[in-house]
């Protein structure tokens, strides 16, 4: 009902949201963390879906450096706390040059929404451990709802727009099977606890899923993760692969994996452990150190929704068998406030 609602009635944006949308000629994203990953994904759905032009960058760097502001600029800030200091001051700072700004928030009441002309609670329910998760996935949802209610003034056509509705409808039993997983995933963490680094390769919008894979294994496990562009791997980190690094490849479709194979070849080859998210219908031959976990069939547009649960249960499994606290990881905050 609620994704009925903000389709339909843009005003669970708020009261202005129309009038505003109108006038939109590109979006700008600022965001901290998991939610700047929920915004790089945003921006492949933004262009790629729809045509609207979306720049995205961590409001880290956002609020200390010049920014040229042009006309029309929708800025949209995503923060699970609402609280965040960077987000905040980057939103302060470019206020009275934007046309309007939203926030994506899953606190209400908290600073950002308080402060933004426009904004789409997640309702993802109080998140307890430190390190965002559902937050992340709810915060995605949103970034699709608003892509089409913008989208449909640029070129997403209503077709489209029935389609991805449609597809939304798709995730609870999607999320289900993804859930399901957990025993897999727990054996297949058993090769990472007693590592000390590890990678995550991706194209596209799972290239954002590999980095917060990589996010959640350092925030809670403590392991050195570092996630690439799965084309990247060949300019320099492939060095790097051995025995001690297992490899995730998050690798939904065909042609994606087919670029893929040469270098997950090469990994194996060097005796490093490799790790395939491959939708079932894929033709990934499990071998020697390559292990292949198949994920439900689903729309390419939730892939990134539903690829990300797998990646947030092996981080949780190893921070067990490690022993690290999982809601409250050492020297990090629910809210950065400072
Ligand atoms: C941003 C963030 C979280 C992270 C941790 C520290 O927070 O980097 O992504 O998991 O909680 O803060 P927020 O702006 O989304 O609240």
């Amino acid at each position: 009902d609620r994704i009925q609602d903000a389709m339909v009635n843009e005003r669970a944006f708020g009261e202005q949201a129309s009038a505003i949308f109108d006038q939109v000629k590109q979006i700008q994203i600022i965001a901290c963390g998991t939610s700047y990953h929920a915004g790089m994904i945003a921006k492949y759905w933004m262009e790629g879906l729809a045509g609207i032009p979306c720049h995205v960058e961590v409001a880290s760097e956002y609020r200390y450096r010049p920014v040229v502001i042009q006309a029309g600029t929708l800025f949209v800030s995503i923060s699970q706390s609402g609280e965040t200091a960077d987000t905040l001051a980057a939103l302060r700072d470019v206020k009275d040059q934007i046309l309007a700004s939203l926030t994506i928030c899953n606190v209400p009441g908290s600073s950002l929404v308080r402060e933004s002309d426009l904004f789409l609670m997640t309702n993802a329910g109080p998140e307890i451990g430190v390190a965002s998760t559902k937050a992340f996935t709810t915060q995605l949802v949103c970034l699709l709802l608003t892509t089409v209610v913008i989208g449909r003034r640029f070129n997403m056509t209503q077709a489209k727009e029935r389609q991805i509705v449609e597809s939304i409808m798709l995730l609870p039993a999607l999320i289900e099977q993804a859930l399901a997983m957990d025993v897999d995933i727990e054996k297949m963490s058993q090769a990472f606890a007693e590592k000390h680094h590890s990678l995550f390769l991706g194209r596209g919008t799972l290239y954002p899923v590999a980095m917060e894979g990589a996010l959640k294994l350092k925030e809670i496990s403590y392991i050195h993760a570092e996630a690439y562009p799965a084309g990247e791997l060949k300019h320099g980190p492939l060095a790097l692969v051995d025995k001690d690094m297992p490899v995730v490849a998050v690798a939904p479709r065909n042609d994606m994996l087919d670029k893929l194979k040469a270098n997950l070849q090469e990994v194996s080859a060097r005796g490093g452990e490799l790790f395939v998210f491959a939708g079932c219908t894929q033709k990934v031959q499990a071998g020697d150190g390559i292990h292949v976990l198949g994920m439900p069939e689903m729309p390419e547009i939730l892939e990134p929704i539903v690829y990300t649960i797998p990646l947030q249960l092996l981080s949780y499994h190893v921070a067990v068998l490690k022993g690290t606290d999982v809601d409250q990881p050492r020297n990090l905050a629910k809210s950065v406030t400072v």
